[in-house]
């Protein structure tokens, strides 16, 4: 069975992950509610108010502990495992039909209201689908890019469309320079191995397809569109086909994002045309919902964080790296390593603040006696790892990501000049290193004679 949106619904029945919820849940109104407040369990929305015979599935995966289940591997391992499997590259299969051709609509008959798109925030402009990952080409070199574009719903064959600085929209503005209107077709519901696959930032070029099938251990099975000279998965649950046409810039947002803040991207933004929906018969709407925990920051935290471990561990010739974990808000990054000589964590530091990613803000270094998961213990490290005078260090005057608040905003979204423009900081949290090891022992942790032997159950 190849692996899709259902089998992944399988797996988190199996596994005890996923709550079905019977009780009719309007999308204008709760469903984002539900969604926020989940933060370890999927949902299944079984009855959706105004959308009769239509399931929601979201928060899936709901936290990184479902991320490693849909990997097969414990949670400590996730990050690594990623990171192996990210420098992979399976080639897509193409095949002739598929389920997601079940129901083809094309023309007037496509109504993308239908879809029980959910308002996410209490402050947004109204139902955002925020599952569609985009297909787009480079019309020089013909290569494909897949990435998660909000879409404002704008009427039956209309959303706005949000492009970050990346490829997406570099494809854009070669259309757009010609002229042209940029086909392009969304994928709606997949398995989360998709979604991972489009937030992995890597070279122009790279087809997140190949990235994709990494992760599954399978190739990826492409279908050609209907109505552009596009392929898309023939085992997704939805697929959106359509154009963005050049010139265009209309009022779009605001939107919750993943920072769990609203205004972030909105202003005079691009739209797309739709021209067709392609669908299986039962189709299960996938619902997307951002906040610094939530399923949005979820898709963004694997892939970052095992793209900085691929990448640090290989700073200087070779690091003693254990793990890498991104923060809630996901500006700032944690890295577990063995410092081995004087200054080495700064130095890795200050490549986790520079890669791929624009999201890395605040880098901080942990020993490997840390556990990177509990909030506690990073702030243990911090409070009796640090002097402040030696290991903190602010760099001013970096480019960040464009929808960090805190940074200063220049240019307008959709136009070339858009940045944000302030500091970063490394923050060294580790040890002395291991060349200096009378002043390493002293940070050794305190245990008690026979910690982990003798247990209290025994003495009760
Ligand atoms: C849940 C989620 C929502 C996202 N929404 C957007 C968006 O609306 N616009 C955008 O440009 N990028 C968005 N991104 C980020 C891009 O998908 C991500 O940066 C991706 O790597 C870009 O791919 P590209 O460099 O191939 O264009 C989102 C990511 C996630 C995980
Ligand atoms: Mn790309």
């Amino acid at each position: 069975m190849p692996r899709d949106m259902r089998s992944w619904i399988q797996e988190l029945e199996a596994a005890g992950e996923l709550y079905h919820i019977r009780k009719s849940v309007d999308p204008l109104t709760e469903m984002g509610a539900l969604l926020y407040e989940s933060r370890d369990k999927a949902l299944l929305f079984e009855a959706v108010t105004g959308h009769p015979g239509w399931k929601v599935l979201g928060q899936a995966p709901a936290d990184l502990r479902q991320t490693a289940l849909s990997f097969g591997v414990p949670l400590q391992d996730l990050i690594p495992t990623v990171a192996r499997l990210m420098a992979q590259r399976v080639r897509p299969e193409m095949v002739e039909d598929g389920p997601v051709k079940e129901v083809v609509q094309t023309g007037e008959a496509v109504d993308i209201r239908e879809l029980p798109a959910h308002v996410a925030g209490a402050l947004d402009a109204g139902p955002f689908i925020a599952s569609g990952l985009a297909v787009t080409r480079d019309p020089d070199s013909g290569a494909r890019n897949v990435s998660f574009h909000r879409l404002q719903v704008k009427g039956p064959r209309k959303t706005g469309v949000l492009f970050l600085p990346r490829h997406a929209f570099l494809n854009y503005q070669k259309y757009e320079a010609r002229g042209e209107p940029m086909p392009i077709a969304f994928i709606v519901g997949h398995h989360p191995a998709y979604y991972m696959a489009a937030s992995t930032s890597g070279p122009y070029g790279m087809d997140e397809f190949e990235v994709a099938g990494a992760y599954l251990g399978e190739p990826v099975r492409l279908v050609k569109c209907e109505t552009v000279d596009l392929e898309v998965p023939c085992d997704a649950e939805i697929v959106l086909e359509g154009h963005v046409p050049p010139g265009v810039r209309e009022d779009e947002g605001p939107y919750s994002e993943f920072p769990d803040y609203y205004v972030a991207g909105a202003g005079k933004n691009p739209v797309v045309e739709y021209t067709a929906i392609t669908r299986r018969r039962d189709a299960i709407f996938k619902a997307i919902q951002n906040g610094s925990e939530t399923e949005g920051c979820v898709f963004h935290r694997v892939p970052m964080a095992a793209s900085l471990y691929q990448r640090l561990g290989s700073v200087g010739g070779r690091v003693e790296l254990r793990n890498v974990r991104i923060l809630p808000g996901i500006f700032g990054v944690v890295v577990q390593m063995v410092p081995r000589f004087q200054g080495e964590a700064k130095q890795v530091l200050m490549a986790a603040l520079a890669s791929e990613y624009h999201h890395p803000k605040i880098a901080i270094a942990v020993d490997e006696d840390v556990d990177i998961y509990s909030d506690w213990e990073l702030l243990w490290s911090l409070t009796t790892r640090v002097d402040p005078e030696r290991d903190i260090v602010a760099i001013p005057g970096v480019r960040g990501h464009a929808l960090d608040l805190s940074l200063v905003e220049l240019g307008k979204p959709s136009s070339a000049a858009w940045q944000r423009l302030g500091g970063k900081l490394i923050v060294d949290a580790t040890r002395p290193p291991t060349c200096a090891p009378e002043q390493r022992a002293l940070f050794e942790r305190i245990k008690p004679p026979s910690y982990g032997e003798v247990r209290l159950q025994d003495y009760l």
